[in-house]
């Protein structure tokens, strides 16, 4: 262990001077990469199941945990412990990411029309006590009036009035939350409206929606409490032909009504470049919110990884000089393999991939490109994957008193066997 961690710093004494070569100041990039926030989801912890009711189990919607690995998440207490050992494992700052159905409701059913922050108070002090910040969503999903593909553009007014009372509570509840924690509760609104099918009335839903959303957000609170974002989606499980809230829909909206787009990479054409979309949405919007997920064919939602794109998002950040308007939120859920190590490995790849960009030699590439230099910037940037990325990590982790990468995996399976394999 000594040795290793003397080992280590000569290894990033040796990287940290090969990247002061390429003009790169590694050690303003741990300080600055500690401060970033990464909001974790909670509903990695149990299939998206929520404490609603004993054995929640998602429903319906358009969205589907597979798999079935033994040891979730049972109840508030066990998610909360799960949690705590994640933020054991995971190196800078963080943020919780609620969905409104995990709220703690005691004994009673709570419909989602009549949730109140007090079922909520349990996480604001959770929080309190952890000092990070929590953000919020309202769940339109899982509910038997969402039995029928349309919430907030139902055509049936009992419906549509339903959900727009749980739109309207879930962003009460998130400027208290945002309050109580003295920052900002981002509330992201996903709804999986749409049709399987082929829909005559496209306009007539969209009319629908947009008039809830008006309603919705007729009411104002102070952005240092809450702001909203709106998620944008192509299609989903039983939405192949329609989704009312489409890219368009929401982008159109959002810019007119200023709230943020929320940009999840499982929401698009799978060829599609979601990096390429942030300057185009940065350069009009003060904010984005981003979910960051893996969709593998489709919307899958498998764990993040520090793979091409993800990274290709962080560079995009970076370079665009628009990180800090951008809230980094995490959104994937495998229910097939050890749920808080797939928390960890996509908390920390998400952490990877903004180091990663952080060390870019910018200036040097901006440059080059300025001077129609295109081979030597495409050699430069070519170079940035054999430099010594890995003991820069392996340094911020140390520093940031988490295990490095190798000890990580022998922690999660000493938790599955002395926590999560004892849940039967
Ligand atoms: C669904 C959206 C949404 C959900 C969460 C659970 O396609 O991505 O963000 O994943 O609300
Ligand atoms: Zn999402």
């Amino acid at each position: 262990m000594l040795h290793r961690g003397r080992n280590a710093v000569t290894q990033y004494e040796r990287a940290r001077s090969e990247y002061a070569d390429l003009g790169v100041d590694v050690e303003s990039v741990l300080d600055a990469l500690a401060e970033i926030p990464v909001s974790i989801h909670c509903w990695q912890g149990d299939d998206v199941g929520g404490f609603e009711r004993p054995d929640s189990v998602l429903a319906g919607g358009g969205i589907q945990a597979t798999g079935n690995f033994p040891g979730k998440a049972r109840n508030v207490e066990e998610l909360r412990a799960d949690l705590d050992k994640v933020f054991s494992l995971v190196p800078g700052t963080h943020r919780l990411n609620l969905h409104a159905s995990y709220g703690e409701f005691g004994d009673a059913f709570v419909d989602r029309d009549q949730i109140e922050e007090k079922h909520y108070q349990g996480w604001v002090d959770w929080a309190k006590e952890r000092g990070i910040g929590l953000d919020f969503n309202g769940t339109f999903f899982s509910h038997p009036y969402a039995d029928d593909g349309f919430t907030l553009a139902s055509k049936d007014p009992k419906i549509r009035a339903f959900w727009i009372e749980h739109a309207k509570r879930c962003r009460r509840i998130a400027a208290w939350i945002g309050k109580e924690l003295g920052s900002p509760c981002i509330l992201d609104t996903w709804i999986p409206d749409g049709a399987k099918d082929y829909t005559v009335d496209k306009m007539g839903y969209r009319r629908i929606l947009k008039r809830s959303l008006d309603e919705i957000f007729s009411i104002e609170y102070p952005k240092e409490y809450m702001r909203d974002a709106l998620e944008t989606k192509l299609f989903g499980i039983g939405s192949e032909a329609f989704v009312v809230g489409s890219h368009e829909f929401y982008m159109n909206y959002a810019a007119r009504n200023g709230q943020m787009l929320c940009i999840d990479m499982g929401h698009f054409h799978v060829g599609e470049d979601i990096s390429d979309k942030l300057s185009a949405i940065l350069l009009f919007d003060d904010e984005i919110l981003l979910h960051v997920s893996r969709p593998m064919r489709w919307d899958s939602d498998h764990v993040v990884l520090f793979n091409d794109t993800v990274r290709a998002v962080a560079e995009e950040l970076v370079r665009s000089g628009k990180l800090s308007s951008a809230h980094i939120g995490l959104d994937y859920f495998d229910a097939s393999i050890n749920r808080v190590g797939a928390w960890v490995t996509g908390i920390r790849s998400m952490r990877k991939a903004l180091l990663y960009a952080m060390l870019e030699p910018l200036d040097k590439l901006r440059t080059l490109e300025e001077q129609g230099n295109g081979y030597a910037k495409m050699a430069l940037l070519e170079t940035m994957p054999v430099m010594p990325f890995g003991a820069v990590w392996e340094e911020f982790c140390r520093r940031e008193d988490v295990p490095v990468e190798q000890e990580v995996v022998d922690i999660v399976l000493d938790y599955e066997a002395d926590v999560q394999g004892l849940r039967v």
